[in-house]
């Protein structure tokens, strides 16, 4: 059994998506991120950067203890390695994969991350702030769309946790300031990892959490002006 910690946001849909896809028994415990529930000692214990999704395996490959992994990307290589799914054995295959789900966790999701920030949720409306997210996602969106140009998948005819990284940064691509018809490839693989039943079970188990916004009014107190003193 794989416990998640989660809550409804990009990071947190790949999980989901990666469970989804590969059958796994995994139970969720809500991380509510506007009430702060990140802050809390019990989960600080294995995600210290208090940020979710984390997750608890219960039943490692080694058979010992359980298995604590926190930041999205190193769980998705978890779970592949536990499952020997969604990311190639050879040494060519799963060096692709891992270059593009480092892209996504280094590059497309801190970037997406600021233009969300600053295009939405900023109490102030930073001109040069703004155009710099929106550009440099953008930039990266342009990346992604020549990557998939004649292949099926970001890394190639297969699915993989690199598709499952990048697609949830596509799906705000309206709140992202961008056209996705600029960026046709993108688009037709984007239509394609939206119809799969997988995808769409991932975004089903959102649905009971999403009654009021990710990021509430309250919770931007907490989630936005953190230091290194808050909530430790
Ligand atoms: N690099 C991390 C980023 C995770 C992340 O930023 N999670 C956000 C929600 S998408 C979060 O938990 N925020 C809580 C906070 O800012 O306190 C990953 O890929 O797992």
């Amino acid at each position: 059994m794989i416990e998640l910690y989660y809550w409804p946001t990009p990071n947190g849909h790949k999980i989901t998506m990666f469970l989804e896809e590969a059958g796994l028994a995994y139970e969720i415990h809500p991380v509510d991120i506007s009430a702060g529930d990140q802050f809390k000692p019990e989960f600080l214990a294995f995600s210290p950067n208090n940020r979710m999704p984390a997750i608890i395996d219960r039943d490692p490959a080694d058979g010992g203890e359980p298995i604590a992994v926190f930041e999205s990307g190193a769980i998705l290589e978890y779970l592949a390695d536990k499952t020997g799914m969604f990311l190639p054995k050879d040494v060519r295959g799963r060096k692709t994969v891992l270059e593009w789900l480092f892209w996504q966790v280094g590059g497309l999701g801190p970037m997406a991350g600021q233009n969300h920030h600053f295009g939405i949720y900023a109490p102030e409306k930073i001109p040069y702030a703004i155009t710099r997210y929106v550009n440099e996602t953008n930039r990266l969106y342009g990346v992604l769309d020549r990557r998939l140009k004649g292949r099926a998948f970001i890394a190639g005819d297969a699915y993989s946790i690199a598709d499952m990284a990048c697609y949830p940064w596509i799906v705000p691509w309206k709140n992202q300031q961008q056209t996705l018809s600029d960026f046709p490839d993108l688009s037709r693989w984007f239509e394609a990892v939206a119809a799969r039943p997988g995808t769409v079970r991932a975004y089903a188990k959102g649905q009971p959490f999403t009654a009021r916004p990710t990021v509430t009014e309250a919770g931007k107190s907490i989630l936005f002006g953190q230091t290194a003193k808050t909530g430790h």
